[in-house]
C-alpha cells in the first residue's frame, strides 16, 4: 500500500528502561507525579517500538483510536479515558476543530512489563503534537505524555533521561530532562523474556497500593531520590562501577515493598531470582561488576551492560533461558521519530485506516 496521504502523520517511539525507578504516585495521584525522580535509558527501535498514527478526520462523528487493532472505548477504563482526554486537550491548543483518527501497534505483548504504555502515549503525543502543528517542546510534550503514563514522560527524549519529581501540585515541574545523549556511552540492555502474559496487578493499581501501605516505602522515597542523584552522576562519569550496583539495589529496593505491599505484591518469579544470581556469579567471576540486573513490574529480566560485554552476557542468558528468541537486544536509542509527515502509511495499518 503506497497510497499518498498528506493527513497522516505517523510516529515511532520506543520504551525505556528505568535504571532508577518511579514506584507510587504524589498527589494529585491522576496526573501521574512521582515521589521520586527517577533515572533510565531510552531503547533503540529495532528491538522494541510503537508506531502510531494519526490522521485528520473531518468527516467522522468522534474521535477513534485504535490499538493493536482493538476500537478503544471511551470510559472503558482509565487509561483509555486519559488517551481521549490528551486527544482534546491537545486538539484544544490547535486550530484544527473536526476529529482525528488514532492507529497505534505495539511490536510486544501490551501490559507484559515490556514499558508499552510508555512507548504508545509518547507516540501518541508526538504524533499528536505533528498532525496538529503545535511546535510543543520536550518539555511540554514530557508533561503532556506524562499524564497517560507517568513512565512515558522519559520516552519523549533519547539517551540518558532524568525525571524531576517536582513539587507542585499542578506537574508544571515534574517532566523528563536529557542527561547525555545516545552515544554518549555504549551501554546496552539484554531482556530475557521470562513471561510475556499479561501482568496480574496492574502498574496503576501497584503504584497506589504499594504507597498506600507498605511500612518501608517511606525510606524507599529516600532511597530513590539520593539513586538518581548517585546515577546521573556516575552516567555522566561513565563509572560503570557505580552505577551498577545502584541499579540493582534500587531494583531489589523497589520490589521490596512491592512484597511489603499489603496484600503483597511480587512481580517477580522463581526464574527472575535464578537469573539474578547468574549475573551476580558472572560479576564474582570477573572480580568487578560488569552487568547490572533490573526487573520492572514483570518477571522479565533487563541486564544492563557496556557493549565489549553484550556477547558474554547474551550466552549466559540464553543458556538459562533455554531459547535465543526469548532474547532481545537494544542499545540506546534517539526518542521519537516522525516517519512520514504526510507521506506514506504503513502496509499494517492501512485495513483499519
Ligand atoms: C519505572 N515502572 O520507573 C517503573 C519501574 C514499573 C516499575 O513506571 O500509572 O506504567 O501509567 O504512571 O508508568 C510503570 O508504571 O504507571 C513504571 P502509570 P507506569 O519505569
Amino acid at each position: 500500500m503506497t497510497d499518498k496521504n498528506e493527513n497522516i502523520y505517523t510516529v515511532i517511539s520506543t520504551p525505556n528502561i528505568a535504571l532508577v525507578k518511579y514506584w507510587g504516585k504524589r498527589k494529585p495521584q491522576q496526573l501521574n507525579l512521582p515521589n521520586n525522580s527517577s533515572v533510565s535509558m531510552t531503547l533503540s527501535s529495532d528491538a522494541l517500538k510503537t508506531k502510531t498514527s494519526v490522521a485528520l478526520n473531518p468527516n467522522s462523528k468522534d474521535d477513534e483510536v485504535y490499538i493493536n487493532g482493538v476500537m478503544q472505548q471511551r470510559n472503558s477504563s482509565e487509561k483509555t479515558n486519559f488517551i481521549f482526554n490528551i486527544i482534546e486537550e491537545m486538539r484544544g491548543l490547535s486550530k484544527y476543530n473536526n476529529k482525528l483518527l488514532v492507529v497505534s501497534e505495539n511490536s510486544f505483548p501490551t501490559g507484559s512489563g515490556l514499558a508499552s504504555s510508555a512507548s504508545g502515549a509518547a507516540a501518541l503525543v508526538f504524533a499528536l503534537n505533528t498532525a496538529l502543528k503545535l511546535n510543543l517542546s520536550t518539555r511540554e510534550l514530557s508533561i503532556i505524555s506524562r499524564k497517560i503514563s507517568g513512565s512515558a514522560c522519559r520516552s519523549v527524549i533519547g539517551g540518558f533521561v532524568f525525571w524531576e519529581k517536582g513539587l507542585k501540585e499542578d506537574g508544571s515541574d515534574s517532566y523528563a530532562r536529557q542527561i547525555v545523549q545516545t552515544d554518549y556511552w555504549d551501554l546496552v540492555d539484554i531482556i530475557g523474556i521470562i513471561d510475556s502474559n499479561t501482568k496480574k496487578v496492574s502498574s496503576s493499581e501497584g503504584h497506589a497500593l504499594t504507597s498506600k501501605t507498605s511500612s518501608l516505602y517511606k525510606e524507599r522515597i529516600k532511597f530513590a531520590e539520593s539513586n538518581a542523584l548517585i546515577a546521573e552522576k556516575a552516567i555522566k562519569d561513565k563509572d560503570f562501577s557505580t552505577l551498577s550496583e545502584v541499579i540493582m539495589r534500587d531494583s531489589n529496593n523497589m520490589h521490596a515493598t512491592m512484597l511489603d505491599t499489603w496484600p503483597p505484591i511480587r512481580y517477580i518469579t522463581d526464574k527472575s531470582w535464578d537469573a539474578l544470581q547468574a549475573i551476580l556469579e558472572l560479576n564474582k567471576s570477573h572480580g568487578e561488576n560488569i552487568a547490572a540486573y533490573t526487573f520492572d513490574a514483570g518477571p522479565n529480566i533487563h541486564v544492563i551492560t557496556e557493549q565489549k560485554h553484550s556477547i558474554e552476557v547474551k550466552k549466559l542468558i540464553t543458556e538459562l533461558l533455554g531459547d535465543e528468541n526469548k532474547i532481545i537486544f537494544s542499545k540506546i536509542g534517539n526518542g521519537p521519530t516522525i516517519i512520514n509527515d504526510g507521506a506514506l502509511i504503513g502496509e499494517s495499518l492501512t485495513p483499519i485506516i
